[in-house]
Parts: structure tokens; C-alpha cells; sequence
């Protein structure tokens, strides 16, 4: 068994996804910018698994940071069976003539960039071991857009886009190509596009989310199905949300 990417692993999807692969006998390659987390998680999948984990304090909107992270994998983290692109985040949820360019900007150049820097280093690596299989982490929003999700919907409809050509891109090389595309998770999420605790907390209110652990179930589960099934797209909601703007609580 070979290791597996996850990007943004110090918390919520990204550490769920690590605890379950651990679980599963794969050695991690794991990055975050929070490293102080990342050290605590690793000391712990070490001990409840027999398994190897390197780490490095990479931020994923980060060109160079990015290309050193893949730089610095040591050797005996190889094949790398699967790549998780799980890094991102959500900034503001203002009218787009309100929003901060800056939040733009950091979205863009993590959703977006830092999926297609860190891919294109990882599908020449896979190439060459004859098989390698990347999952990336969309959104209910790359389906249907709200209102001040502008700039947020938007990067997560170029990963939609992006899984399908990559799937064309990647014929003939035995790489799958799959995406997860989650509604509501109570993780940080929401604390990071609003940069507020109590606002955050508002977002699950009166509602059963999903956990991050529900989506690291699924991405497990198409992670290892045999080579010949490629599980191209996964929507997952809460049974009490309908789409993005339609739920339980609000109905
Ligand atoms: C998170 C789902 O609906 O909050 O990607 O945008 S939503």
C-alpha cells in the first residue's frame, strides 16, 4: 500500500480524511499552514496506527510553497496511491460590488491555483508509477449559486470543470479522477468566511449538518473501489438540506 496526499489536513475534511486512511493502512503526506495541528495529529494517527506520516507547513496559496512541499516528499512515501485536494476556503458572503478583493484573491489563489499547481506536479509522479487516482473537494456551490457566494460559487463550478476535463486529460493513464461535492458540514468553515464565532455558529443552528467524517467516508470509499470504477462526481447533503438555499430550519 502507498501513501496519500491530503492538502489542508490539519483540520475538519482534511483531518477526517487522514484519521480514516490511517485507519485503512496508508502512509500520509499531509500539509497545512497550521503546524502546530498538524504535529498533534500526526503524534496521534502514529500511535493508533502502524503507519508513516510526513508533514509540512505549506500554504496552499502558495506557488513555492507548493512546489517545495512536493520537492521535500521523501522517497520512501512512494507511490503516492492517491491525491485528496482538499485545501480551501470561503471568504465574506458580500454582493460582489462590496466584496474584498483580498478574500477574492485568497480564494482564487487556493480553490483554484493551488488545486491546478499541486495536480500538475502529482499527475507526472503518478504517470510514471502506471496508476494514482485524485480526488478533489467541490461543493454544493459549483452546482447552484446564492446570493454573495459570487466569488466562492465560482471557484468551486472551475473544480467542476476541472474534474471533467482532467478525467478527458487523464485517459489512457489509469489515473482516476473524482470529486466530492458536500452542502452544509459543520467544520471551520463557515468561522473562516465570516471571521466570526457566533455568526459561525448561527450557519448550523436548528439543523443536522454533515460531519466532516461523513465526507471522509465517502471519499474513502471511492478511493477504494477496485482500479476498473472511477466514481466521477459525489453531491452529498444533510437530509434536511435541498439545495443550497432550501433546508429543514428556513423551509
Ligand atoms: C460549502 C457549501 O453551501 O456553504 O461548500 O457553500 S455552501
Amino acid at each position: 500500500m502507498g501513501s496519500v496526499l491530503i492538502t489542508g489536513a490539519s483540520s475538519g475534511i482534511g483531518k477526517a480524511c487522514a484519521e480514516i486512511f490511517a485507519k485503512g493502512g496508508y502512509n500520509l503526506i499531509l500539509n497545512a499552514r497550521r503546524i502546530n495541528r498538524l504535529e498533534e495529529l500526526t503524534k496521534n494517527l502514529i500511535e493508533k496506527n502502524k503507519v508513516k506520516v510526513y508533514y509540512k507547513k505549506t500554504d496552499m496559496s502558495k506557488k513555492d510553497e507548493i512546489f517545495e512541499f512536493v520537492d521535500s516528499i521523501p522517497e520512501d512515501f512512494f507511490p503516492i496511491d492517491v491525491l485528496v485536494n482538499n485545501a480551501g476556503l470561503s471568504r465574506g458572503l458580500e454582493p460582489l460590488d462590496q466584496g474584498n478583493i483580498d478574500d477574492w484573491n485568497e480564494m482564487i489563489d487556493t480553490n483554484i491555483k493551488g488545486v491546478l499547481y499541486i495536480t500538475k506536479l502529482i499527475i507526472p509522479i503518478m504517470k510514471k508509477q502506471g496508476f494514482g487516482h485524485i480526488i478533489n473537494l467541490g461543493s454544493i456551490a459549483g452546482h447552484e449559486s446564492y446570493p454573495g457566494g459570487n466569488v466562492y460559487c465560482a471557484t468551486k463550478a472551475a473544480i467542476k470543470s476541472l474534474t471533467k476535463s482532467l478525467r478527458m486529460d487523464l485517459l489512457r493513464t489509469n489515473i482516476r479522477v473524482s470529486s466530492v461535492d458536500p452542502g452544509m458540514v459543520e467544520t471551520e468553515f463557515s468561522e473562516v468566511r465570516f471571521r466570526d464565532k457566533e455568526k459561525a455558529k448561527k450557519v448550523y443552528e436548528n439543523i443536522k449538518p454533515l460531519y466532516a467524517q461523513d465526507i471522509a467516508d465517502v471519499i474513502y470509499f471511492i478511493a477504494t473501489r477496485p482500479q476498473h470504477v472511477n466514481i466521477e462526481d459525489v453531491i452529498i447533503m444533510p437530509t434536511q438540506q435541498a439545495s443550497v438555499l432550501l433546508n429543514d430550519r428556513d423551509y
